[in-house]
């Protein structure tokens, strides 16, 4: 790659910031962190042993055998031997120490209503809740859909699954029916969990009515438990016998303790959907100690997280960050998790300060998308509440430009807490590479360098190393104990999309640049990467220069097919609200990605908008903007946070 590309983004490289001046970091021990770079499955042996409460203690801890040209498929098998349960790990360990009353849980939902509860509490109900399954008859190895808001009762009823040794597949309650449909039918779930409704912005999700929907065509499951979760007068609940139960009256009709189920290691605890290059979403598999021991490890390591801190992770439990960063790593290690139901902007733009302000949030864990919406709505929202209690902010889900990370560092953070940039991927079941909190020095917008215990690369497309400076493909070289182990019902893909492009190294599908300091920069997925006249810019690149405009709110860069140039950018930019669109600001823009990066990333065309797609989980979809601007039919658009975005999009493009 040529060197100029990468310029857009390294501009800060000598923006270092050195960690003096922070009195807590995370201790791992030096002579662990100089087993890791010596013998990385030793290190994760010992972490495994140390980090969690065994059955029985694992006998071998790797069994590695990658995919070569005489093997079929590649095997990875951490910890075998080793017996655990995880809903033991994340609770009835802590019952049996000062941590039985702690607040494992603080709730507020979005209409104001809170609900604490303790790890006794949890306790109590995962096994009700167990029991409630077993009455069902789910069996170990049974698959069980979740489909709620984010309530209490989504984390009762993945641990409950995890003490009983069934599989949970949690989808996230924003999924049209149709979406839902689809993943109860991949997994042959016999059980679907979920509740009349919850809120968002002050409108109802009918949850219960997309379960309906969806399930006119699932066979498979037999039984529905329906969380009141009181948005509708429970007699209006539509309830079909035989099949619809509420949780409250089956709760109430259960034992109260329910043993755990011996699990083994490599037992599976969990299937998340996750999109791909095609249409049809990949159910990620995670077993059982290598996924815990990861998550663990990584919150203690990332977050630093201690007993006293309050603890927000923003994710949603429909993703993996909501699984490993608002579940399973936070309450395995005994913390206080805090968890909002709805809006950022309900009632009004200021809620996330509120919250912090009002529970003492000490390490917030948050996407990029997220603050630069935040920063779109301009300070005054943040600078009514005090948010002094924060000492800690991590990033996550896509690449942070430097003007993100240092609005996040300087508003939310006053200075005064580290910004841990964490990329990972619902593959890799925990943060891969990121500082280690208060230790590591950082550098706006480079998630830094691999966690210990990891091995990570950037290669060009035969898999040789990059030198220094020079893009290519961010692969992972060693197996890590929480890597997905395959893709339900299709390990041919999990196979091809991950182990066949790079011999025996983990393909990861993003691209990224080593700096001469060894600092890993993000460059975005490889399927974002624009070939503009033979050059190669990533989209990501011109997305980080054009928000460092002051008028620019959030831009989209896609690669629009051109005759002579091969590709030319296109952008799509919301702007500031402080800032109105003056004619002329799209000339200024593209002087301005060109001032930046050089003549050939000027954009063909500046498009304003209201709004750009966005999946979900917050990561736009480039994918659809491309089919916009090259006038193609749209593709699959049920994955689309707001459908409506796209129509304005289209009308927008063919009037101008
Ligand atoms: C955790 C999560 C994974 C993809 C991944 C990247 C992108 C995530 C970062 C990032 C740059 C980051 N899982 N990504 N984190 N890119 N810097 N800190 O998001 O499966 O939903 O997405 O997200 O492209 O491959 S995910």
């Amino acid at each position: 790659m040529n060197h100029e590309a990468a310029s857009a983004l390294d501009f800060s490289s000598d923006v270092v910031i050195e960690l003096d001046q922070w009195h807590r970091r995370t201790t791992i021990p030096e002579e662990l962190l100089a087993l890791a770079e010596r013998d990385i499955p030793q290190f994760w042996d010992r972490i495994a042993r140390d980090m969690l409460e065994w059955i029985v203690p694992p006998q071998q801890t790797l069994r590695w055998e990658p995919l070569t040209a005489e093997s079929v498929a590649p095997v990875a098998r951490w910890f075998d031997g080793g017996i655990l349960n995880v809903a033991v790990n994340c609770v009835d360990r802590h019952i049996r120490t000062w941590r039985r009353n702690k607040a494992a849980i603080i709730w507020e939902g979005e209409p104001g209503d809170v609900r604490v509860l303790t790890y006794y509490d949890l306790y109590r109900q995962i096994q009700r809740f167990a029991n409630v399954l077993l009455s069902l008859g789910v069996r170990k190895g049974d698959r069980v859909t979740i489909y709620l808001p984010m309530i209490p009762e989504a984390v009762i009823a993945m641990l409950a699954c995890a003490r009983i040794g069934a599989i949970h597949s949690v989808v996230f309650g924003g999924f049209s029916a149709e979406a839902l449909r689809e993943r109860i039918n991949d997994s042959q779930s016999s059980v679907l969990i979920t509740a009349d409704g919850g809120w968002r912005r002050g409108s109802i999700v009918p949850l219960k009515r997309n379960a309906d929907q969806a399930l006119e065509q699932c066979p498979s499951i037999r039984h529905v438990v329906v969380v009141h979760r009181g948005v509708e007068d429970a007699t209006h609940v539509p309830m079909q016998s035989g099949r619809d139960q509420w949780w409250h009256r089956l709760m109430e009709e259960v034992p109260p303790s329910c043993p755990p189920e011996a699990m083994e290691s490599e037992d599976p605890l969990f299937i998340l959907y996750t999109s791909g290059t095609t249409g049809k979403p990949k159910g990620q598999l995670h077993t059982t100690a290598g996924y815990l021991t990861g998550v663990t490890a990584t919150t203690r390591w990332v977050f630093d997280i201690a007993d006293e801190d309050v603890y927000w992770c923003t994710a949603d439990i429909g993703w993996i960050t909501g699984h490993s960063y608002v579940v399973y790593g936070p309450l395995a290690n005994g913390a206080t998790v805090l968890m909002y139901e709805g809006a950022p902007d309900y009632p009004d733009r200021d809620r996330w300060w509120a919250l912090v302000e009002k529970y003492g949030v000490t390490i917030l864990y948050t996407a990029p998308t997220a603050i630069r919406t935040m920063m779109r709505w301009g300070e005054e929202y943040v600078q009514r509440h005090n948010l002094e209690s924060l000492r800690l902010l991590g990033s996550v889900g896509e690449p942070i430009n430097p003007e993100a990370w240092l609005w996040y560092w300087e508003n939310i953070g006053g200075k005064r807490c580290p910004v841990v940039d964490t990329w990972w991927q619902t593959e890799t079941g925990c943060i891969v590479i990121a500082p280690l909190a208060g230790r590591t020095p950082l550098k706006p917008g480079s998630a830094t360098f691999p966690l210990p215990g990891f091995a990570a690369a950037v290669v060009d497309e035969r898999g040789t190393p990059c030198p220094a400076g020079v893009r290519g493909y961010l692969v992972l070289t060693a197996p890590w104990p929480s890597m997905s182990r395959t893709i339900w019902g299709d390990p041919e893909r999990y196979i091809q999309t991950y182990w066949s492009r790079f011999p025996g190294m983990y393909a990861t599908g993003d691209a990224a640049v080593c700096d001469g300091d060894g600092f890993f920069w993000l460059l975005g997925r490889t399927d974002d990467v624009l070939n503009v006249a033979g050059h190669r810019l990533s989209t990501m690149e011109l997305e980080s220069v054009l928000v460092e405009h002051p008028a620019v709110a959030e831009a989209a860069v896609i690669g629009r097919t051109d005759a002579v140039k091969g590709q030319v950018p296109v952008a799509f930019v919301t702007v500031r609200e402080s800032f109105p669109i003056h004619t002329g600001l799209a000339d200024e823009l593209k002087d301005y990605v060109v001032e930046r990066i050089g003549a050939l990333a000027r954009p063909a065309e500046v498009h304003f908008t209201a709004e750009l797609p966005k999946t979900r989980s917050g990561k736009i979809m480039r994918r659809l903007l491309r089919d916009i601007a090259e006038g193609r039919v749209l593709g699959d658009t049920t994955t689309l946070a707001d459908p409506s975005v796209v129509q304005h999009l289209v009308q927008l493009y063919r009037e101008e």
